[in-house]
């Protein structure tokens, strides 16, 4: 098999890459480990940047989204002190799209479908070859047989335990880290969401967020101690737990429910640099991870891969230039919503140990937040996409 543009990974990543160069007239090959209906079964973000729906919309991924996504134009924060709002259309004049990642994973196969797209599930034991050679190269198995896929660039797109950052030779990477002392027990229920638009709580007994997917359908999470696992958590326990959480006029009314998938997330902060290795290019979470606090992961793979597409565009029509400025490019953007997912998150949640010092400090950034309309402004431009 040839192909111009191997693509590992079936994710957000890899299909928005896929559809995009595929209507560019740039044929492409999806490797993805898993089934389709395990990479559709999978729930994660929640809030689409502007940069991301327009890229969808540009990728003929948006009809769905548009009609059934919701603008977002401002959030709500909280502290045992009471709600306040940001009001991003008055700050910045941007808003958010609230649509889940689900949603868009399956927008983005329906729309491949169309294409035609050639995207291989169930690879196993993906191996990259000749990343700096002449004749890079893809291997895997699969039914059984080694099967071989020559290409003239490989685009990494298999998220954070995938081969491909890993197929950098270790000397030619730096990596950097955070790893939080906490987690996120995420629940979806089929029920009303709390108030319009989501709500991040400081609270003393820890962070909690209040999200939604429709006006059926809710999102919630609430810190807790790295030990915890899902069955440590019954429906009721969370429910107790999140309205502890939350201000008390919202957690009088909201409405609970059986959850309909629960499940507990690590945070960490990562990044891997460079993203680029001869023939690789590295896009999404196979080269950084955000803490879920500021809503980037997702809309960072947007961006990776509006900077990918645009340079590996022109160097299938004889100009490579741009492909040398790509790591660049993308770790200028990352960089800026790392700071942001950080500032948020340590601003949000209580960390094991953390002294009175530390917790007044994170008062005072919320008075800030709550009383200045420049603070209010940098969150704003912050959240509803730095620009690309
Ligand atoms: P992904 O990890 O989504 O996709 C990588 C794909 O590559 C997967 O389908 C995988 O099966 C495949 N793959 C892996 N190894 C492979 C191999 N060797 N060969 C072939 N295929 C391989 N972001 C937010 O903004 N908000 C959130 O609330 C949020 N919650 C999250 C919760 C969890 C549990 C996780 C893990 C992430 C969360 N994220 C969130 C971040 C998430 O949305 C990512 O940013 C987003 O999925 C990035 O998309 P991809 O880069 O495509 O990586
Ligand atoms: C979600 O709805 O899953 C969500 C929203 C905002 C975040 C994180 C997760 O910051």
């Amino acid at each position: 098999m040839r192909t111009q543009v191997a693509i590992i990974g079936g994710g957000p990543s890899g299909l928005m890459l896929s559809q995009l160069l595929m209507r560019a007239g740039i044929d492409t090959v999806v490797l993805e480990r898993q089934s389709r209906d395990y990479v559709l079964g999978r729930i994660r973000a929640g809030v689409l940047e502007q940069g991301c729906v327009d890229l969808l919309r540009r990728a003929g991924c948006g009809d769905r989204m548009d009609r059934e996504g919701m603008v977002h134009e401002g959030t709500n924060l909280s502290t045992v002190n009471g709600m306040f709002r940001v009001d991003f259309k008055a700050r910045v004049g941007a808003t958010v799209m609230v649509y889940g990642q689900t949603e868009v994973t399956q927008d983005l196969y329906a729309a491949q479908d169309v294409l035609g797209a050639t995207i291989i599930h169930q690879a196993r034991d993906v191996a990259l070859h000749d990343l700096t050679g002449d004749a890079p190269h893809v291997t895997w198995e699969k039914d059984g047989r080694s099967h071989r896929l020559d290409c003239d660039y490989i685009a990494g797109c298999d998220g954070f335990h995938g081969i491909s950052r890993q197929s950098i030779p270790a000397e030619s990477r730096t990596e950097y880290e955070r790893v939080y002392p906490f987690g996120w027990l995420g629940v979806l229920s089929r029920t009303a969401p709390a108030t319009e638009e989501l709500i991040y709580a400081n609270h003393p007994r820890g962070f909690a967020l209040a999200s939604m997917r429709n006006p059926q359908l809710s999102r919630y999470y609430i810190q807790v101690p790295l030990s915890d696992k899902v069955e440590d958590w019954s429906d009721a326990a969370f429910w107790d737990e999140l309205r502890r959480r939350l201000p008390a006029e919202v957690a009088e009314v909201m409405e609970t429910g059986p959850s309909v998938e629960k499940s507990v997330a690590p945070l960490r902060s990562f990044v891997t640099e460079p993203m680029r290795w001869g023939r690789l290019f590295l896009v999404g979470d196979a080269a950084h991870i955000v803490p879920p606090t500021g809503a980037k992961g997702l809309n960072l793979a947007a961006s990776d891969v509006h900077y990918l597409f645009e340079a590996l565009q022109a160097a299938c029509a004889g100009d490579a230039a741009a492909l040398d400025l790509y790591s660049d490019r993308a770790l200028r953007r990352i960089w800026g919503a790392m700071r942001f997912s950080w500032w948020m998150t340590s601003m949000l949640h209580r960390f094991p140990g953390q002294s009175d010092f530390d917790q007044k400090i994170q008062e005072a950034e919320l008075y800030q937040l709550e009383t200045l309309e420049t603070a209010q402004a940098a969150m704003a431009r912050n959240y509803t996409g730095l620009p690309y």
